[in-house]
């Protein structure tokens, strides 16, 4: 499943191959031959069990999700173990890169020995579930789950309801502050016995490179894309002065996290008609056109399904449609958290969504499936190599093909009817940026937060501190009420209980506009590129597809190569594709502070 991998894990280990001498090449290969056979069944009864809690949380499927998680986790860390044997082995390539696969297999490694391994899987299936049930209630006859009072938070203007809102979600989390303290020592240890410093610098490893210079490399991205968040946060704060007065908004402190149109202020397009300027407005509203064409669940994942196909990607297959999950349940708590899923490993494809019938849940339908059509495209590989390039890979491919929801494509589409003049891009371009580029601080600060919580140099004693200190520092927002170590505001966000690492979604955001500008190049398009749609391009789909279904056979830049050319991460096509609104902050930011 993606959002959450589960781990790839093997049934015990014959005596042959436990063996302690001596260990050959031939070996070796038995070792990896058999694991791949066998890993399979046992990741399947773990995903179908995970499946069922996820979408039908009782106590009963949150324990039979914990076992069978107990299960794998407990034989994939064998199995990482039993790998480092072959280590010093002068191997083939393939056998070399999936003995390490083998070792970074799991999100979370518990430690090796049962009584930790079960209190493990408890946890983690405990905070997922208390997440996925959580609720506020007012009062005695009222309570509000976290689709509700996503929606008050998009549609309401009243500031102190806001604050209501924001708090009250907020309670749902500090019951598992314990929970995870005691996850962060387990998951350390796990890590630890593996070889790793601790479980972040394990998180760390992922990337072909050391992990050192991975957090290097995430430092070089974000210095590149600052200076456009700084302008856009400054243009936010002033008109977002305009509407809520100066006490609550400051003029050069940061903004107050609950008016930004979303849980966690991490993507605010949905505050963007108070923001909206006045004379670039491109005229539509893509929510407004969904519900007037009465459009439903299942259509909504039509569009999105028709756009692959527009490339030459196979039809998803029935099973998808009788499988799926689109409507949030009346009569059963779910985990509503957008999520695609390959049951087994296969053609078995599902997304798990409460889906809204909003041009915000329009993107993320194409975000889940290009989940699947990656996963698909890799299904053939060898067990060890289905997952993708790297998980920023995964994150990216379905938005690049939601950055081609151009109003040209709408148009094709009979969703609107004619196409806003170019003088109007300034709007579409800051409706993108609200998303894209307001995204980028938290995509970084979320692992930020967990690799200090990892090291050991924030303490359980400091969560919420330490929390607050770099949501400042990153996004400059602040909390709109006080907070203290009462608070547990990290366990407020799913990623946070479900173990979901992050760095993942801040790559996404970087390489989606490498991939729409190699894929706009490569139709021999020209002109701006918020204007280009791929869509109906086989040619595009043919590279696209290049690049999928190597999955993790080798390390990313060659998979990056396949399709850009290009063997770097690099923000410089965000940069272009935003050129034209970041002179356009600049101007309007003339005579108003920036920074915070
Ligand atoms: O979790 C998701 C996807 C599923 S992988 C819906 N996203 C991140 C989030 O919601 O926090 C997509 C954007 C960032
Ligand atoms: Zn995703």
């Amino acid at each position: 499943m993606l959002c959450k991998l589960i781990g790839i894990l093997l049934v015990s280990m014959t005596p042959a191959l436990a063996s302690a001498q001596d260990p050959t090449r031939e070996e070796a290969a038995a070792f990896i031959e058999r694991a791949e056979a066998e890993l399979l069944e046992v990741w399947q009864d773990s995903a179908r069990a995970s499946w069922v809690q996820a979408t039908y949380i009782t106590e009963d499927t949150e324990l039979l999700a914990a076992k069978a998680s107990e299960k794998s986790t407990a034989l994939a860390v064998q199995l990482a173990q039993e790998a480092a044997r072959f280590r010093e082995l002068d191997l083939p390539y393939d056998l070399d890169r999936k003995l390490r696969l083998l070792r970074l297999a799991l999100t979370v490694p518990a430690p090796n020995n049962p009584e930790d391994t079960r209190e493990l899987a408890l946890i983690e299936t405990s905070m997922e579930s208390a997440y996925g049930r959580g609720k506020y209630c007012p009062d005695q006859e009222t309570c509000w789950d976290l689709q509700v009072m996503s929606k008050m938070l998009v549609e309401s203007q009243d500031e102190e309801h806001l604050r209501t809102v924001w708090k009250g979600w907020r309670t749902v989390s500090p019951p598992m502050r314990d929970d995870f303290t005691r996850y962060v020592e387990l998951g350390n240890k796990g890590a630890r016995e593996l070889g790793f410093d601790d479980l972040g610098a394990m998180w760390r490893s992922q990337y072909d490179m050391p992990p050192d210079a991975f957090a290097a490399e995430l430092d070089r991205l974000w210095e590149q894309v600052k200076p456009l968040y700084d302008s856009l946060h400054a243009y936010v704060r002033f008109r977002l002065r305009e509407t809520y007065g100066p006490e609550i908004v400051p003029a050069d402190g940061p903004i107050p996290a609950h008016l930004l149109g979303n849980m966690w202020a991490q993507q605010w397009g949905n505050i963007y008609p108070l923001v909206a300027p006045a004379d670039a407005d491109p005229g539509y509203d893509l929510t407004e056109q969904l519900v007037a064409k009465r459009t439903d669940a299942e259509e909504m994942v039509r569009y999105g399904e028709r756009f692959f196909l527009s490339l030459g990607f196979e039809p998803l297959p029935e099973t998808f449609w009788a499988r799926s999950l689109f409507v949030q349940p009346r009569d059963r708590d779910v985990v509503c958290h957008a999520s695609a899923w390959s049951v087994d490993a296969g053609d078995d494809l599902r997304i798990k969504m409460c889906i809204n019938i909003t041009g915000e849940d329009f993107s993320t339908i194409h975000h889940e499936l290009g989940h699947n059509f990656y996963q698909r495209a890799y299904m053939d590989q060898p067990t060890l190599y289905r997952g993708s390039a790297n998980d920023g890979f995964h994150e990216a491919i379905g938005d690049t093909l939601a950055l081609s929801v151009t109003p040209a494509y709408l148009k094709q589409l009979g969703l609107i009817e004619q196409e806003p003049e170019p003088s109007k891009d300034i709007g579409l371009l800051l409706h993108m940026a609200l998303d894209k580029i307001a995204f980028l601080p938290f995509g970084l600060l979320v692992d930020q937060w967990r690799w200090r919580v990892f090291s050991g140099e924030v303490s359980s004693a400091q969560y919420n501190q330490a929390w607050w200190e770099l949501r400042e520092h990153y996004q400059g927002v602040v909390a709109p009420v006080e907070r203290s170590e009462a608070d547990f505001d990290p366990g407020a966000k799913y990623h946070v209980p479900a173990s979901v690492p992050y760095s993942r979604y801040f790559l996404a955001h970087i390489l989606q506009f490498q991939f729409h500008r190699a894929l706009c190049n490569e139709v021999g398009y020209e002109g701006p590129l918020n204007r280009c749609t791929i869509y109906g391009s086989e040619v595009a789909g043919a590279r696209l597809n290049a690049m999928l279904e190597m999955g993790l056979s080798r390390p990313w830049p060659e998979a990056l190569e396949a399709m850009t050319g290009e063997t770097e991460m690099d923000a410089t096509a965000i940069l272009d594709y935003f050129a034209p609104l970041k002179a356009w902050l600049d101007e309007k930011n003339e005579g108003h502070p920036t920074g915070w």
